[in-house]
């Protein structure tokens, strides 16, 4: 039944089935049907691979995962993982010999390039790691910040193979004297006739990454796609998005961060009212976050009983130790069950919570532990960028229970 239910046309849904399947009790199909009302805007070309139904097309540069669409089962599948491009992505045919990729190498004692097939031959891992846009929860935000108004669904939980950039280093006499920063260039096009400096992707990690940081070209079990970075990106497990270089074409040891925009003034924690300047934090580390996916993250109304509410959670460079849930807005909290397998610190891990709920309006949310002892907090730290929300309130779900 369900099957039928799914494979329906969208418009069948929207004409009446959707007031037929809430009296059936099937309040979480009906709000899957109105959640889909949203999605007016097509896939853009070079993700036209992705799933329609998972994601919010914000833009053709801003895909969006949708709250119903992460699932139980700890990765997030490519087709439903956010996108978020501060540049159109290269050409496809930057994929059409991917072991040719050139890849600059500076700050280490011999210099050089190497390509995609060389580094290959370097060393190989796999990581599992939790990438997040820095601006997820911007949505939240009372302030309404300019950028893309994420929720919660610029962020997935993704597998990496590649070679540990501390093994190329090695492989080419070790890091330079003084640098204190590793450095990474994206490959695209840069639009003609303006200063290169105000629109490269180009990002500052301190060296301390360096002993978890990958070159990689696998994701999920596939070679990169270009949505994601293909054919070779920078993957700095635990810190926030943008520092995982895309479509890398330069990886520099370097003694002084980036002078680029988008690393001097793009991605401060710059307080309201202020400009922005390189003397604010950057969005580097992610912290301590989850939050409830289900039920009804859509909305819709639910039928009285038990429920499986759950939702993901993770610790940025930290394990998550626990997770606690409340269905009264914060007000006293349960402790939650870790469920699936640990993919390691870097990775997100899925809790739920059984529990009954009775007829009424409940607000869920959730609060997480870190290992070092670090808990989600019930607010946000204001920034003119509307970065960094980990707001266990703001990420709450407010759902009718008949
Ligand atoms: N070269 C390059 N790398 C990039 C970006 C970009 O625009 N160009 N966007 C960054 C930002 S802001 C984020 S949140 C992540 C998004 O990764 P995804 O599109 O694979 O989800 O990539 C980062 N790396
Ligand atoms: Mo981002």
């Amino acid at each position: 039944m369900t099957k039928e239910l799914t494979s329906l046309p969208r418009r069948h849904l929207l004409a009446g089935t959707a007031g037929a399947l809430a009296a059936a009790g099937l309040g979480t199909w009906s709000s899957a049907a109105s959640a889909q009302t949203e999605a007016a805007k097509p896939l853009p070309g070079y993700a036209s691979w992705k799933s329609g139904d998972s994601l919010i097309v914000h833009s053709s540069n801003t895909l969006e995962t949708r709250r119903s669409a992460f699932g139980t089962s700890v990765i997030t599948p490519s087709e439903q993982l956010y996108v978020r491009n501060n540049l159109p992505p290269p050409d496809a045919s930057v994929l059409a010999d991917r072991d040719a990729w050139v890849l600059d190498i500076e700050g280490v004692q011999h210099p050089r390039q190497l390509t995609l097939g060389q580094l290959k031959t370097l060393g190989l891992e796999t990581v599992t790691t939790v990438l997040q846009c820095s601006g997820n929860g911007r949505g939240f935000f009372p302030s309404k910040p300019s950028g893309t108004p994420w929720k919660v669904g610029a962020a997935g939980c993704v597998v990496w193979s590649g070679v540990p950039l501390r093994a190329v280093a090695e492989a080419l006499g070790g890091v330079a004297d003084g640098m204190a920063y590793i450095t990474g260039t994206g490959g695209e096009k840069l639009p003609e006739g303006i200063d290169p400096k105000t629109v490269v992707v180009e990002r500052s990690v301190p060296i301390k990454a360096l002993g978890d940081a990958l070159l990689a070209w696998e994701m999920n079990g596939q070679p990169l796609s270009l949505a994601h970075g293909g054919p070779l990106r920078l993957i700095v497990p635990g810190y926030q998005g943008v520092n995982n270089i895309k479509y890398v074409k330069r990886l520099a040891f370097t003694a002084k961060e980036s002078d680029a925009k988008i690393m001097a003034h793009g991605y401060r924690m710059t307080p309201p009212g202020a400009k922005a300047d390189p003397s604010q934090p950057s969005v580097l580390e992610m912290s301590v976050k989850s939050w409830v996916n289900s039920p009804n993250a859509d909305g819709g109304t639910l039928t009285a009983g038990r429920v499986q509410i759950h939702g993901v959670a993770f610790g940025g460079t930290q394990a998550v130790k626990r997770v606690e849930v409340s269905t009264d807005g914060g007000k006293t909290w349960r402790e939650a069950r870790l469920v699936g397998p640990d993919l390691g610190k870097f990775a997100w891990r899925q809790f739920v919570l059984s529990t009954e709920l009775p007829a009424g309006t409940h607000t869920l949310t959730s609060r997480a532990t870190d290992a070092a002892g670090n808990v989600q907090p019930e607010g946000r730290v204001d920034n003119v960028g509307g970065y960094n929300n980990t707001s266990w309130r703001d990420h709450a779900v407010t759902v009718t229970v008949a």
